[in-house]
Parts: structure tokens; C-alpha cells; sequence
């Protein structure tokens, strides 16, 4: 019976009628050759168009969604630089309602005995799950870190031996943004790999004999329930900015070159860095539970999607920071275990010159704040071919690879800070 409401709740959540609509909407890719061509993508990311990938350096693509209206009025914009375009997706309502269609259909096939780590699920069967998983396991407790703006707990879950209270802690949080949807998908799977494999499982008995698991599975629930009611495509939290415009981006939030380049003033803008840093829930739950294991962290791993890198400080700055060699030995080791998992290729290195710079962001404050030399940026599958509209048959090989890379990450830390 409550499985059934859950599926009824669960079609009227998709079929609200209120959405936003992204029929006929484009995603365009342009490779900016000149440095011309490159300022001006920077300078039109600042207005309020959705990048799904950033200006990163010259001969990298970027990717742009764009509205039927303002097509041909952008492609005239771009063609005045000399910029010319390739069409990626002609139309993302479709891919949206093909997301859905899959959703529903996976749902049915599986008839809602267990959790489904191969589907993608709201924020309310999220909680219930890992709630449910610390009643029936011992090694698991639930804790809620905040409340969000629009009343939401942000449950983490911790995963402990019990055996000690001054062991190493690593930190995994997914979906600080709202529409990376396997992202949070991920963190599921490896809380529950942990939980349950723990004495089964030689590396995963050694991983918990040496540090506790903290999992924040969706550290932005305002925005990812958006996602789900109403604008799939939203990014940051529902904190309102007095105009037209709402939410900050709060991975721009954190006390780390807070309002410094990769960030925007604009209220608008999808990386609004917001009023003051650590104004948002989001950023400052994160930073509590942090500090609340003040000298115990050892690995902070911050999980987005999508591009295939696993990034290093620092993100407000190109200086490489003291600790870098080591966090690019560790980065190799982990990216090649991800990658011998099925090939999936991983770029890595630091996150300004890997990505693009990006300030206010969580793993530059972990690092530079609370000393966690493996703080980490992940950003998963795939790299554009259905982006943040991930089909949920995906999220269970992208789950593994990913848990490969971070268990290769724990045994080299546990290696080095016995
Ligand atoms: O821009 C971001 O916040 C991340 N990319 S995403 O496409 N998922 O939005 C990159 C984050 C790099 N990390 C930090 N700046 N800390
Ligand atoms: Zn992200």
C-alpha cells in the first residue's frame, strides 16, 4: 500500500503540470580558437544563459542550452566573433520526457521491494531510505547537519565501527547542485556498499576498521526537490534574492577567495556566490560537520556530474597549493582504478586548470581551512552525450567505477596517515 502511494505520489510529481518547459530548447556546442572568442563565452556565461560546460582554455568545446527564442538571436551574437556552432540536442524537453518515461518504467519493473540503487528517487524516498538503513544496521546512524531555507533536513549518514571516537573521518557529500542527478545516486550506493559489506568484504572491513564514513547524499535538498516539481534544469539552492531571481550557487558560498573569479554577484546568474560567504545552509552544514571533526578528517570529497575529472585545489587560484604533489599521487592511483573499472576515461588535476576557476568552493575551504590535504572534486559520467539527463541504466556502472577510485583514494590515505 505504501509502496503504491509512493508510485502514485511519484506520477504526480512528474506530471505536474507547472514545470517548466523545455520544449524545443537547444544545447549548442562552440570551440572558442581566439582569446577574443574566449572572453566573450566568459563574459555571456555572466548573463543568464545556462552553461552545461564552461570556457575552460582555447579548443575546448563549450556547451550552451539555449531557449527557441533567443536561438537565433545567440547564433548572430556568436557569428559576430567568428564564432560558429554545432547543434548537440535539438530539443531538451524530449530528452527530459524520455528521462521520465524511464524513471516510471523502471519503477514498474521493479515493483518497490527494495531500494533501487539502478533508478533515480526524490528527496523524501532518499531520507526515508537512509533512515531506514540506520534502523535495521548497526554500523549506521542518520544525523540531519541543517535545515535548508525551505524547512528540508540535510541528512548525512555515518558509518562506524564504533570502535574509536578519535579515528580518521572522510567526508563524501553529492549534489551540492541540484540537477547532477547521479550524483546523488552514487552516494547511495556507497553508503549502502559500506553499510552492508562490512565483514564480508576485505576492503571494505579494512576501510571501516580504519575511518568512519560520512555521507551527505544530497547536500542541496531545496533545489534537487526543484528539480523534481518543477525545473529539472535548476543548479542551486531556493533561497529567494529579493528580485525576480532566486538562489545561490552553494558551491560558490564558501569562505575560500569568496567572491573572487568563477563566481558571480549576479543574483541571476547560476553561480551566484550570494550575499556573504557561508550565507546558505548548505555550505555552512558542510563546514559544521567539518569543524565538528575538527583533526580527524583526512578526505573531503565534494561529488558533481558531469565532465569525467577528479580535481585538486585550488579552484580561486592557479598557485598550486603546497600539498599538491601528494594530492596528485593519490589522484593518480584513484583515477586509474576508476578507470580500470570500464574504461570510462577521467581527466584530473587542479581545479582551476582542469575546469576552470571556480572560487568559494567547497574543497578549497576543506583544504585550506581545515587542512584536508585529499579534498577532492568529482565530477561523474558522461561528458555530454546525455549530460545531466543520465539514463538511470548508467548510474549503477558509474556508481562502481567511482567507488573503485574512492577505495583506491582510502587504502593510499590509510597507507600514508596510518
Ligand atoms: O562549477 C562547479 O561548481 C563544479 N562544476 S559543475 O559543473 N558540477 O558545477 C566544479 C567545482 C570545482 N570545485 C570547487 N571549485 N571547489
Ligand atoms: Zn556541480
Amino acid at each position: 500500500m505504501k509502496v503504491l502511494l509512493l508510485a502514485f505520489a511519484l506520477l504526480a510529481t512528474l506530471a505536474n503540470a507547472a514545470k517548466v518547459d523545455y520544449t524545443g530548447h537547444k544545447v549548442i556546442r562552440v570551440v572558442p580558437q581566439t582569446e577574443e572568442q574566449f572572453r566573450f563565452l566568459l563574459k555571456l556565461q555572466e548573463q543568464a544563459y545556462d552553461f552545461w560546460s564552461s570556457p575552460t582554455s582555447l579548443g575546448s568545446p563549450v556547451d550552451i542550452r539555449v531557449s527557441p527564442q533567443r536561438y537565433q538571436y545567440l547564433a548572430s551574437t556568436l557569428n559576430k566573433v567568428g564564432l560558429t556552432h554545432k547543434i548537440r540536442f535539438f530539443d531538451i524537453g524530449k530528452l527530459i520526457e524520455e528521462e521520465e518515461r524511464n524513471i516510471i518504467l523502471r519503477r514498474a519493473l521493479h515493483s518497490g521491494r527494495v531500494f533501487d540503487f539502478e533508478n533515480y528517487h526524490t528527496y523524501t524516498e532518499i531520507e526515508a531510505f537512509v533512515n531506514e538503513l540506520a534502523a535495521t544496521n548497526a554500523l549506521v546512524s542518520s544525523s540531519v547537519i541543517g535545515t535548508t531555507y525551505e524547512g528540508r533536513g540535510i541528512i548525512m549518514a555515518t558509518i562506524s565501527t564504533g570502535s574509536s571516537a578519535t579515528k580518521p573521518v572522510m567526508y563524501f557529500e553529492c549534489a551540492m547542485h541540484a540537477r547532477e542527478w547521479v550524483a546523488p545516486a552514487t552516494c547511495l550506493y556507497v553508503m549502502n556498499e559500506m553499510a552492508t559489506k562490512y565483514g564480508t568484504d576485505a576492503e571494505i572491513t579494512a576501510m571501516l576498521d580504519y575511518a568512519d564514513w560520512l555521507i551527505t547524499p544530497v547536500s542541496n535538498p531545496d533545489g534537487y526537490e526543484y528539480t523534481w516539481t518543477t525545473d529539472r534544469l535548476w543548479r542551486k539552492n531556493r533561497v529567494p534574492n529579493g528580485g525576480l531571481c532566486y538562489g545561490t550557487d552553494p558551491n560558490r558560498n564558501f569562505d575560500a577567495g569568496f567572491g573572487g573569479p568563477g563566481a558571480s554577484s549576479n543574483a541571476c546568474s547560476d553561480t551566484y556566490h550570494g550575499p556573504f560567504a557561508f550565507s546558505t545552509q548548505e555550505a555552512s552544514a558542510m563546514r559544521d560537520v567539518i569543524l565538528a571533526n575538527s583533526g580527524r578528517v583526512v578526505a573531503a570529497v565534494s561529488i558533481h556530474s558531469y565532465s569525467q575529472l577528479w580535481m585538486s585545489p585550488y579552484g580561486y587560484q592557479s598557485v598550486l597549493p603546497a600539498d599538491y604533489a601528494e594530492m596528485y599521487r593519490v589522484m593518480t592511483i584513484s583515477v586509474n582504478a576508476l578507470t580500470a573499472t570500464y574504461g570510462t576515461p577521467f581527466q584530473y588535476g587542479n581545479i582551476a586548470d582542469t575546469i576552470y576557476p571556480a572560487s568559494g568552493g567547497s574543497v578549497d575551504w576543506t583544504y585550506d581551512t581545515a587542512n584536508v590535504v585529499y579534498s577532492y572534486a568529482l565530477e561523474l559520467r558522461d561528458t555530454g552525450l546525455y549530460g545531466f539527463e543520465l539514463p538511470p541504466r548508467l548510474i549503477l556502472p558509474t556508481a562502481t567505477e567511482t567507488f573503485n577510485g574512492l577505495k583506491a583514494m582510502a587504502q593510499e590515505i590509510a597507507a600514508k596517515l596510518p
